[in-house]
Parts: structure tokens; C-alpha cells; sequence
């Protein structure tokens, strides 16, 4: 039987620590630089290839995009849609997520349930999971209206994700939004870590591999970097941080 892509997830979870994943914008790319980049990463050992952004992008790009990262890697392709326009049948896993801390029940329930319906058509994987937007949350905060967690708030993050969990989400993420000028900090990852019991997704403003070391050591399970995959030393860069993060966890 084909291994579900939340068991490869777990199990290299299990194995390694803490795990990469490489996000990809299709807004910003053009088809084949979704496809080097999907390449790169791969060589550079990314778990998954995670696609998605925070604003509008067409369909037929997006299907483009999907299908040319899955002409060149067998790691899996996640998408991670900021609205029901994010699906693309190409993909092998959705993260079928909540925005937790939106005060827009579209963002909590509304998408979802018109997403669902084709989620189970085109037999995509749905990973489900809690997002919470944390400090300056970025284009997603604003377009997901959150009320956005302060950085010096921890146990109020922490309490959103245990709320996520036990409304039975399997995983949780702490966006601190793409691009943030600090990423999520030390404190908030362990305050959450310590409260939760599934995997811990970190992302939003992780450069370099000391960044990405702190994250791990502080409980993050899944490291996603998206905006470093544009600069030219991209590759490498992805190389520094599997290894700094690998087997780091305290
Ligand atoms: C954004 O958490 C991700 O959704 C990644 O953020 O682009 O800053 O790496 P960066």
C-alpha cells in the first residue's frame, strides 16, 4: 500500500528531527523557475515541495507550476492555497488548513467548504491543520484579517494551538508572515512545543542556517523557508539549513 504523504511526513520527522520544506510562490515564478527550484531543493534534501502564496494567481498557472515541479522530483507537492483558487488537481497533498486567529469565519470555515468538495474530487491528500498568524504576519495576516499574535505573547499562541489541536487538527503552523524582519522567536516555538502534541510547522523570515538552528532547538518540526529560494545562492543556502537543523532538536 502507498504510504499516505502525512506518514512520509511523520516518519521523516521521526528519523531526522526536524525537516525542510521549500516554498514556492507561483505568482513569483515563471514555470521553469518553479521547476529549478523544485530541482535544487530536492538535491539539497526539501522534504516537499510547498506551493502557494498570499495573493491571486491563475489557475493555469498554478497547474502549470504543479505539473513542471512533478515532471522533475518524487518528493511530494503540497499545496498551500491562501483561498479555494490555491487547488490545483496536479498536486499529491493540500494542507487543509484554518486560519485560526482570523476574526473572518471565510478564512476559519467558508473556504474549506467549498474547497472540500474538490479536494476529494481530484483524490488530493488533505493534511489538516491550524494556522496562526504571529507578529508582523505579513501579506497573509492582512489578506487572512488576523489578529495577529504579538511576539511577546507565547502562551497566547501556544493556547491557540492547543485549541487547534484538540479540534483535531494534525498539524499546527506559526506563520510569522513571508518575509517577516525577525522570524518567529525561541520562546514561542518551545511555549507551543511544549503544549502541543503534533508537529510543529515554522515558517516567515527564516534566512540562514543559525536562524533555522534556533527554530529547531526550539521545537520546530517542519523549518519552511519560501523567499531564499529566489536569491542565487538559494541551493546552498537550503544545504546549510537541512544540515544545521538535522538531528538538532533538544
Ligand atoms: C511564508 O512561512 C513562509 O508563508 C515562508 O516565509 O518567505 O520569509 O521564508 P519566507
Amino acid at each position: 500500500m502507498r504510504v499516505s504523504i502525512e506518514q512520509y511526513l511523520l516518519d521523516k520527522i521521526k528519523a531526522d528531527g526536524s525537516i525542510h520544506m521549500t516554498l514556492i510562490d507561483p505568482e513569483k515564478v515563471t514555470v521553469e523557475g518553479a521547476r529549478n527550484i523544485a530541482e535544487s531543493s530536492k538535491k539539497s534534501g526539501t522534504a516537499a515541495i510547498m506551493i502557494g502564496g498570499s495573493t491571486f494567481i491563475s489557475q493555469n498557472h498554478l497547474d502549470e507550476v504543479v505539473k513542471s515541479i512533478k515532471s522533475v522530483v518524487n518528493i511530494p507537492t503540497i499545496l498551500f492555497p491562501n483561498n479555494v483558487t490555491g487547488i490545483s488537481s496536479h498536486a499529491d497533498a493540500i494542507w487543509f488548513m484554518s486560519l485560526l486567529n482570523s476574526v473572518d469565519p471565510y478564512f476559519l470555515i467558508g473556504a474549506q467548504i467549498l474547497g472540500a468538495p474538490l479536494v476529494k474530487k481530484y483524490k488530493i491528500e488533505p493534511l489538516s491543520m491550524g494556522y496562526i498568524i504571529v507578529g508582523e504576519g505579513g501579506t497573509a495576516g492582512v489578506v487572512g484579517k488576523a489578529l495577529s499574535v504579538p511576539y511577546n505573547k507565547p502562551e497566547l499562541a501556544a493556547a491557540h494551538a492547543l485549541a487547534g489541536q484538540y479540534l483535531g487538527m494534525h498539524f499546527i503552523y506559526l506563520e510569522g508572515g513571508s518575509g517577516a524582519t525577525n522570524p518567529v522567536p525561541p520562546d514561542m516555538i518551545r511555549a507551543v512545543k511544549t503544549l502541543i502534541d503534533v508537529p510543529l510547522i515554522v515558517g516567515g523570515g527564516i534566512r540562514n542556517q543559525e536562524q533555522a538552528k534556533i527554530a529547531s532547538a526550539a521545537g520546530a518540526d517542519i523549518i519552511v523557508t519560501g523567499n531564499l529560494t529566489e536569491s542565487s545562492d538559494a541551493s546552498e543556502r537550503i544545504s546549510q539549513i537541512i544540515t544545521s537543523i538535522k538531528d538538532n532538536k533538544v
